[in-house]
C-alpha cells in the first residue's frame, strides 16, 4: 500500500481522538530526499475500507542512527492524544493534530525517548527524558520543571557504550503514593521526585545494560498498589582501554533480574535480586546436568556482594565446572587498577569459585570488578559494577 513517500524514521505511535469515533489513528516520522522530516497522522476507518491521510513538515532535520520513539498521551485534555519526540539540535517536539506543533527548544546530545507520567500528581502529564549528561522533566507542552535539569556524574556516564539511551519509567518505587521518574544511568537505576530529588536508597545497582528500561508491573496478592517487581536485563561483560585511555565497559552475557521492593526494602543495597536466563541458571538454580557438556563458567553467575560493600572487603563469586586459573581485578571508572589477585580453582563439579577482594582504603564509588578464568582450554572473561561506601 502507497501512503508516504520517504522513509519511516520512528516507531509509529497510536493517537486516540474522542471526538473521532469512527477512525483509529497512528503517527510517524518521515525523512524527506533532502533529509527534511515529516509528521504523519493516517486515520483507518473503522466501519469500512479507507484511510486518510495528514502530514505536516518540520523544522530540522534528522540523521538517524536508530529509529525515533515517540510517546503519546493527551497531555493539555483536550480530547486529542499528543505526540511526544525529541530531534537533535531543534528541541522536544509536541504535536497535537488538531493544534499542530509545539517546540521545547532544548539542544539534546543523543535524547533519550521520551516518556509521560503524572509524576507531580497535578494531573497534568510531565515528559521524561535523558540525554547524555542531563535528566530532564518538563510538564505540559515542554516547560522546565523547577530543580531539573539534574546534571549526571561525568564518571558515570562516561563507562556508557555510544548507544541509544533507555527510555525512562515511571513508577511508585518508595510506595508512598507518589509515582517517581526513574533512569537508567549506566546501569544503575536513579528514581527522582518531581522536584529532581533523588529517593533514599537508590541509585540501585543495576547489572551493567545502560540502554534498557526496566519494567515495572505490581505483585499479585499483595493489595492494590503495593510492591511490584522491576525487570533489568543485563549482563557480565568487559572492560577496555584500561590505564591512561580510560575505562569502557560493554555487557556480555544478558540476564533479568526481578527485584521485589516488598520484602528486603530495608535498606540501600538490601533488595533481593533474581536471575534467570535461558538456560535456567542463576543464583537460585544451577545448572541441571544432561544439557550436553558443561561450559567452564556460566557468565550469568557472576556476582559481587555485598554490593554496595561496606566493609574491609566484598566477595566475588562464579560458577565453575573444571579446575581453572582465576585472576581478579578491581578498577575504578578512572580505569586505575587498584586490585590484582590470581588463585587457582582446584575443583571440579559444583562447587563455585570465591575470592574475597580487600577494599580498605579504597574511597567511596562506583568499581568494576574484573575476572579472567583461564582453564581446560577455555577462557572468560567477565566484570561487575561493584558501590564502595564508607
Ligand atoms: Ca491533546
Ligand atoms: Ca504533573
Ligand atoms: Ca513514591
Amino acid at each position: 500500500m502507497f501512503i508516504s513517500t520517504g522513509g519511516i524514521v520512528s516507531h509509529p505511535v497510536l493517537i486516540v481522538e474522542e471526538s473521532d469515533t469512527e477512525h483509529g489513528g497512528f503517527c510517524a516520522l518521515t525523512e524527506g530526499p533532502e533529509g527534511t522530516l515529516r509528521f504523519i497522522h493516517i486515520k483507518i476507518r473503522q466501519a469500512s475500507a479507507g484511510i486518510s491521510l495528514t502530514s505536516w513538515s518540520l523544522d530540522g532535520s534528522y540523521q538517524p542512527d536508530g529509529l525515533i520513539l515517540p510517546a503519546s498521551g493527551d497531555i493539555d485534555g483536550n480530547g486529542a492524544d499528543d505526540v511526544v519526540f525529541a530531534i537533535p539540535g531543534t528541541g522536544i517536539c509536541y504535536m497535537d493534530v488538531t493544534r499542530g506543533l509545539k517546540t521545547a527548544p532544548i539542544d539534546l546530545q543523543r535524547p533519550s525517548p521520551p516518556s509521560l507520567a503524572d509524576i507531580s500528581g497535578d494531573g497534568i502529564m510531565e515528559t521524561l527524558i535523558r540525554d547524555r549528561d542531563r535528566l530532564f522533566m518538563l510538564t505540559g507542552m515542554g516547560s522546565l520543571v523547577t530543580g531539573w535539569p539534574v546534571p549526571l556524574e561525568e564518571n558515570l556516564v562516561r563507562i556508557e557504550p555510544d548507544t541509544a539511551y533507555a527510555q525512562p519509567a515511571a513508577a511508585d518505587v518508595d510506595q508512598d503514593g507518589a509515582i517517581e521518574a526513574v533512569f537508567n544511568i549506566a546501569g544503575e537505576l536513579r528514581a527522582c521526585r518531581a522536584d529532581g530529588s533523588i529517593v533514599e536508597g537508590w541509585p540501585l545497582r543495576g547489572e551493567g545494560d545502560h540502554s534498557v528500561t526496566p519494567a515495572f508491573c505490581p505483585i499479585p496478592g499483595t493489595g492494590s498498589g503495593y510492591g511490584f517487581f522491576m525487570f533489568v536485563p543485563g549482563g557480565s561483560g568487559g572492560i577496555s582501554g584500561t590505564g591512561q585511555t580510560g575505562t569502557t565497559f560493554f555487557p556480555g552475557v544478558s540476564t533479568v533480574s526481578r527485584i521485589r521492593s516488598d520484602i528486603g526494602l530495608t535498606g540501600r543495597g538490601t533488595w533481593p535480586m533474581y536471575r534467570f536466563d535461558a538456560a535456567g541458571t542463576s543464583r537460585q538454580y544451577r545448572y541441571e546436568a544432561g544439557q550436553g557438556a558443561k561450559p567452564l563458567v556460566d557468565g550469568n553467575s557472576m556476582t559481587c556482594y555485598p554490593n554496595p560493600a561496606r566493609g574491609p572487603s566484598f566477595n566475588v563469586r562464579l560458577d565453575l565446572s573444571d579446575i581453572a586459573d582465576v585472576t581478579v581485578r578491581l578498577f575504578n571508572l578512572e580505569g586505575t587498577q587498584v586490585y590484582e589477585s590470581t588463585s587457582r580453582h582446584e575443583w571440579t563439579g559444583d562447587v563455585p569459585f570465591e575470592a574475597s577482594v580487600p577494599t580498605a582504603g579504597l574511597a567511596s564509588g562506583v568499581y568494576l570488578c574484573h575476572v579472567r578464568v583461564q582453564g581446560a582450554g577455555e577462557e572468560w572473561s567477565g566484570s561487575k559494577k561493584v558501590a564502595i561506601l564508607r
